[in-house]
Formats: structure tokens, C-alpha cells, sequence
């Protein structure tokens, strides 16, 4: 019998042993969940200056304006949040997002933003990280597509959603997509496991390196060219999660917003001179540039101009071709497109120029070597481009296609569908068995590894509760989130404290797991009784988990613990 099958004939999962955190009038009910919404400024925010011109509307009218609106302020629920916080009505998923607005100073049209302002936005949610469980950014849309894939770069290994979203029309209008845009992007960071930097507008969430602004006049204004969207906003969100982008890393999230400015764009067009060419490219600042070219990625190969662009890579200018089209990638299908690459030109594939500059200012900045720099650039750093030859393909599965032929389905909604329906199950079994080689087949046929079954539990919160640290390192370099929470609010990292298996939960800290504000609070009362009872190995589980208050008696004195043996 194979190890897979082995798995499907033993039992489900054990339950963690009887050491449950009893929930207290501290925390917030089950179904709230935290939203921090970064307000840079953009039309969504604007109202008419005398003239007529659109501007940002003055501090605090934003916030005031949501708490008139009932569905996106719900002034009956009880407790009152903070006054700088709102609160959803009750979603259909049956959660409560609570959103607090940060609100920049000065607020901006786009077009004024640069840099800086991406380290702003990336820092106040390094800062925020743990206090929230999703972000939204507010911005204006000119310049949207150029802070997405900045901060998609700048956020390593983010484990939580941000959502960037505006709006063509000031949210005040009676016509008007801001407040629509504005509830989608804040049900989404907030109820839904996508650790990526998004872009939300006009009922699609996008991957944030992957659009453009194509229209100025609709209110349907980005596309994803190369990539369908992360998620449909219908009747259902449908969330694709075979696009989204897992984390495969056992590492914390932080934010690196060194950036080297020194890039620009280049447009090439018919009849552009040698002279226009080493000009910009002879500026004595630029590292990097990015080359727009015609069609796959072809440029007129005459000697001079390809002299040029062999001189400048010599002196170690960066190069990337990206194509002026739309849609497509850069190939080498033509002479004159391997002319290019001949002097040097880096291939950007279907990267989109606002994620090439990006990138290209990122990865300049890092301290690498120059041949390290070209190589960052040819791969997917954040999803930013295809790579096809990693794309398991459904149809080759061994164990898809003899479940395919005994239920004769031959086409891939009905396949996928069998699969979605089978894998939540298998995936828990294989987790709890510590069956890396069935998680492996599983994975290959489409998987994702991170689906809960009908609890809620997710494969990774199985394996914490096993104390498997092996499979726990294979589930998160396979994208399991060490946020999901299970239909009794619990996380991998409480069943991990729970079942006390102290090296998964060092794993897990490691990876970004923590406790929420109010679970904290409640802890402290944890490692009172922890005192009491004299555990000295619970106690030790729990500060490794995170909780760093010392016990305190009644006087606010601290606990000298001795350890005595538990009973
Ligand atoms: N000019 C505005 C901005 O980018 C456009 C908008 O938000 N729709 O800030």
C-alpha cells in the first residue's frame, strides 16, 4: 500500500489535550477581525476647490464622512470601538471588521508621490504587523500601479494581506466607485488569506506588480495583462487560489525600502538616434534602465546603436527589456531582439515597466554582487513574472487521471472540482501521518496545502498538534500560513503551545507566528496559573511563544517562580 493510502486508512486527527485557553471578557468576540487602513490621499478623498479643481478634502473629513454611511460604519455595534476606529456590519462570511484610518499628512494626489512615500506606507505596516490582521492602502490612482509593485518588493515575506485600492470618483459623489472599492478592498484584507500586495478596483483584486492604468475615464482603470486576477468580486469572492503567491520561506516579515533611484525608462521608437540613446544612458548616475521595446522585444540592431548599448553594460548599467505591447513576453524569436541580448540587455519577460523599475531600484540596492543583481532580476521575485516551467499541469497527475477515468470526467473544471472536494481531507491525513512523500503527490497534482477541512484546520495546525517538525518546515515552505485560524479561533501556534512541542513552536515564531493583542492580555492571567500549579514547562512554552510579560502578584511585584513538580 502506498503511503498515501496508508494515511487515508488511519484515523483523523487527535484533538489537543485538555490545556485550552479559556477565552475572557478581555478579547474581542470571535468573528472581529482588525483592519489598518493607510489613507495616502487620491480622488477617493477629493472634493472641489473654488476653482473647480479636485484636491484632497481637509484633515479628518474622510473619517467623519464613513461614520454617516451605515455599511461601512455599523453605529449599533456594541462595545463602541475607539473613536478613530469603524466597524463593518456583520459580512456574510460572519465577521466583524473593525478599521482603524491612519491618515497621512498631507494627503496626495498620486502624481506628487515618490519613494519616500513608499517607505512611509511600507514601514507603518512593518510597524503595525502584528496589531492587524490586514491592510488597506487608500491612493490615488495615476501612479497606483508603481506603489503596488514597490511595496510588493519592499514587503518580504508577508505573510497577511494589503490591499491598495482608490477610486475614479470622490467617494462624497452621488455616483461614485469609492465606497464599493473601499468595502471590497476592507473584506478582503480582512477576512481572507491572501499574503500578497494586491490591487483591488472595479470588482477584481490583482496582483499589485502585475497592473497598469489603462484608462482614465472608466471606472474599470487597471488591467493584469499577463495575470488573471488573485480574485473575483461577484455575487461570490471567488478567491483563484492556485495564482496566489504562497510563502515558501521559515523566515519573519520585514520591510527593506532601500531603493537605488538612479533607473529610468527608455521608450524606443522608430528612428530614435544613437545619439538619444548614449546620451541617456551615458547620465553618470544610472544603474539601471529599463528598455521598452517593439513587440517580443525587438530594437533596430544596427552596430552603432548596439555598440552603445554594449559600452554601457560594460560599465555595469543594468539593462532590462520589457515590452512596449500590452500583453506578452519577451522571447527570442528574432535576430533583432538577439542583438539585444547579445550587448547585454537582461530579458524582463511579461514584468509590466512599473514593476520592472521597481524591482530594478530595489535590487540595485541590495548588497549584491553585479552578477547576483542580473539574476534577481530574471527571476520571480513576488510573482512578478511567468515562469512557466513551474506550473504543475492537473491533466499529468498519475492519481488524477485514475480517478478521472473511473468517474469518466475528461475535462479540467470537473477534474479541478473532484480535486478541491478530495484534497482538504488528504492533505490533514498526510499532515498528521508525517507523510512528506504524500504531501509531495498531493502537491503536484494541483494542491495547494493549505485548504482547512471542515473544522477549519489547515494541514500546518494538524502537524503542530503532532509536534512534527519536519512536516511543519515542509508546510510553510509550501505557502501554509501560520495565521489561519480554525473554526474555534485557534492557530497552529496555539496548538502547537498547547500540545506543548516547544521546537515547532520556536519554528513558528521564527516564521512570524504571534498571539494577538488581546490574546496577550490573556496570557498574562496563562502564566499565573502556570505559577500556581508550579509548570515550569508550560511557563517556558509560553514565553517561548511570545509572551514576554513576567507574572505579577497583586501589588504588581514580580513572581519569583520556583519550580516545583507538577502533580
Ligand atoms: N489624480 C488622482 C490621483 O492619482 C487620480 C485618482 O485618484 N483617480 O491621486
Amino acid at each position: 500500500m502506498s503511503s498515501l493510502g496508508r494515511a487515508l486508512s488511519r484515523s483523523r486527527l487527535s484533538q489537543p489535550d485538555a490545556f485550552q485557553v479559556q477565552k475572557s471578557l478581555t478579547q474581542p468576540p470571535d468573528d472581529e477581525v482588525s483592519v489598518l487602513v493607510l489613507y495616502t490621499g487620491g480622488t477617493i478623498g477629493m472634493v472641489e476647490d473654488k476653482t473647480g479643481a479636485l484636491v484632497p478634502a481637509p484633515p479628518g473629513y474622510l473619517i467623519q464622512y464613513l461614520r454617516t454611511i451605515p455599511f461601512l460604519h455599523d453605529e449599533e455595534y456594541t462595545p463602541p470601538p475607539p473613536t478613530d476606529c469603524c466597524v463593518l456590519p456583520l459580512s456574510k462570511e460572519k465577521k466583524r471588521v473593525v478599521y482603524r484610518i491612519k491618515e497621512y499628512n498631507p494627503l496626495l494626489d498620486s502624481s506628487n508621490m515618490s519613494p519616500a512615500d513608499w517607505e512611509k506606507i511600507a514601514k507603518d505596516i512593518e510597524t503595525n504587523y502584528e496589531q492587524y490582521t490586514g491592510f488597506v492602502v487608500l491612493h490615488g490612482t495615476d501612479t497606483m500601479a508603481y506603489t503596488s509593485s514597490a511595496l510588493s518588493f519592499m514587503c518580504e515575506n508577508l505573510g497577511k494581506p494589503v490591499i491598495v485600492t482608490g477610486s475614479q470618483l470622490p467617494i462624497y459623489q452621488l455616483r461614485t466607485d469609492g465606497r464599493d472599492n473601499l468595502l471590497v478592498a476592507l473584506l478582503l484584507a480582512g477576512q481572507f488569506n491572501i499574503p500578497e500586495v494586491g490591487l483591488y478596483f472595479y470588482q477584481k483584486l490583482y496582483r499589485g506588480n502585475r497592473v497598469t492604468k489603462v484608462d482614465c475615464a472608466s471606472f474599470n482603470a487597471f488591467t493584469s495583462p499577463n495575470l488573471p486576477p488573485l480574485a473575483d468580486v461577484e455575487i461570490d469572492i471567488k478567491i483563484n487560489k492556485d495564482i496566489i503567491w504562497w510563502p515558501s520561506k521559515t523566515e519573519k516579515f520585514s520591510v527593506d525600502t532601500q531603493l537605488n533611484c538612479n533607473v529610468g525608462v527608455l521608450r524606443l521608437f522608430p528612428g530614435i538616434t544613437d545619439e538619444t540613446v548614449e546620451n541617456f544612458l551615458q547620465c553618470p548616475i544610472m544603474a539601471g534602465v529599463i528598455l521598452e521595446t517593439f513587440g517580443s522585444g525587438n530594437a533596430p540592431d544596427r552596430q552603432s546603436l548596439m555598440d552603445i548599448i554594449s559600452q554601457a553594460s560594460a560599465r555595469g548599467v543594468i539593462m532590462i527589456n520589457c515590452t512596449q505591447c500590452l500583453r506578452g513576453s519577451v522571447t527570442s524569436a528574432y535576430a533583432t531582439g538577439q542583438a539585444l541580448a547579445k550587448a547585454g540587455v537582461i530579458a524582463g519577460f511579461d514584468m509590466t515597466p512599473e514593476a520592472a523599475l521597481s524591482k530594478l531600484a530595489y535590487v540595485l540596492a541590495k548588497n549584491l554582487s553585479l552578477e547576483e543583481k542580473k539574476q534577481m532580476m530574471q527571476c520571480s521575485l513576488r510573482g512578478e513574472l511567468t515562469d512557466d516551467s513551474k506550473k504543475p499541469k492537473l491533466c499529468d497527475s498519475r492519481f488524477i487521471q485514475v480517478i478521472a477515468k473511473s468517474l469518466s470526467i475528461n475535462c479540467d473544471e470537473e477534474l479541478a472540482a473532484v480535486r478541491d472536494a478530495l484534497t482538504p481531507t488528504l492533505v490533514c491525513v498526510a499532515a498528521k501521518n508525517g507523510d512528506i512523500e504524500a504531501l509531495d503527490a498531493l502537491k503536484e497534482m494541483g494542491s495547494d496545502l493549505i485548504t482547512a477541512d471542515y473544522d477549519g484546520r489547515t494541514p500546518l495546525h494538524v502537524a503542530a498538534c503532532e509536534g512534527d517538525v519536519k512536516v511543519v518546515e515542509y508546510l510553510l515552505s509550501k505557502g501554509a500560513s501560520v495565521y489561519a485560524r480554525d473554526c474555534f479561533g485557534e492557530t497552529p501556534l496555539h496548538n502547537a503551545v498547547h500540545c506543548r512541542h516547544k521546537d515547532v513552536v520556536k519554528l513558528l515564531r521564527k516564521t512570524g507566528a504571534h498571539f494577538s493583542p488581546s490574546e496577550m492580555v490573556d496570557a498574562k492571567t496563562k502564566l499565573h496559573s502556570l505559577v500556581a500549579s508550579g509548570d515550569s514547562e508550560g511557563l517556558e512554552i509560553w514565553q517561548l511563544a511570545g509572551v514576554d510579560q513576567k507574572p505579577t502578584d497583586v501589588n504588581g511585584e514580580f513572581i519569583k517562580f520556583t519550580a516545583c513538580p507538577r502533580s
